[in-house]
């Protein structure tokens, strides 16, 4: 299991042993792991190399520790591709996982600066601001902000964004979507994020920024979202050119 004469180093080693134990099932989800001290008895290694080992796959999202319980197997992240526009019901589906929403604002606003620019529309023309809790099977995944240009859907209503915004533009308002630009980058999660999300104040968060535009380029949506990253992590092909 742990070879002393690899060039790996021990530590790094026992990770790959537990990853393995974790992808045969051998260790299931919220299971308590064994010990520092049991492990380092299976691995006839120091207490101080399991620690090290145990430590960086908390950090890597794969274990995480509850204070005088023990440490435990984490859900496994959702691996979304970064290439292909997605929608947040549709990513869900692909997993065999339900998608559900809890609105938390659905308003017409005279549109911020900033997002009358991205929208290409005049400032202050009328948007709707959207915000709702993302779930996967009921589990809070993310906060997402949308706004969407009023005069190009009048008649959307509360009803309509519980469900899949994509598929009403695509399907009910037959605006096929086209591409998108995005942008990634880390926070931490504030008090409300925190509590939404129901994860601990200045967890990990994935801050992602994306503008839409139809097929025809018109620009249809600013959504700022903010993701769990101890539920996410996003992954691409990438080719040396
Ligand atoms: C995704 C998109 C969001 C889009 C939403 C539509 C990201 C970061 N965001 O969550 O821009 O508005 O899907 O989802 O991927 P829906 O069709 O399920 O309402």
């Amino acid at each position: 299991m742990v070879d002393k004469q690899s060039p790996l180093p021990i530590y790094y080693q026992i990770e790959e042993e537990l990853k393995q134990r974790i992808k045969n099932k051998e260790f299931k989800t919220y299971d308590m792991i064994p010990s520092e001290r049991e492990l380092s008895e299976t691995f006839d290694v120091s207490r101080m190399t399991v620690r090290q080992a145990i430590t960086n796959l908390v950090n890597e999202g794969v274990l995480y520790r509850e204070k005088g319980r023990g440490t435990f197997v984490a859900e496994e992240k959702i691996e979304q591709p970064l290439q292909g526009l997605t929608s947040f019901t549709e990513d869900m589906k692909t997993r065999g996982m339900e998608a559900s929403s809890k609105l938390l604002t659905f308003e017409k606003v005279n549109a911020p600066l900033d997002i009358s620019r991205k929208l290409e529309i005049k400032e202050e023309a009328p948007v709707y601001k959207i915000q709702r809790i993302r779930y996967a099977d009921k589990k809070p995944m993310a906060i997402e902000t949308n706004f969407l240009s009023a005069a190009m859907f009048p008649e959307l209503d509360e009803q309509i964004v519980l469900g899949s915004l994509y598929s009403y533009i695509e399907k009910m308002k037959k605006q096929p979507i086209g591409k998108a630009h995005q942008m990634i980058e880390a926070t931490t999660a504030d008090e409300n994020q925190a509590a939404l999300l129901d994860i601990p104040v200045d967890s990990a968060i994935l801050s992602i920024e994306r503008h839409s535009c139809l097929a025809d380029g018109t620009p249809f949506e600013v959504v700022k979202s903010s993701y769990r990253a101890d539920r996410y992590k996003f992954i691409s092909d990438i080719y040396r050119t």
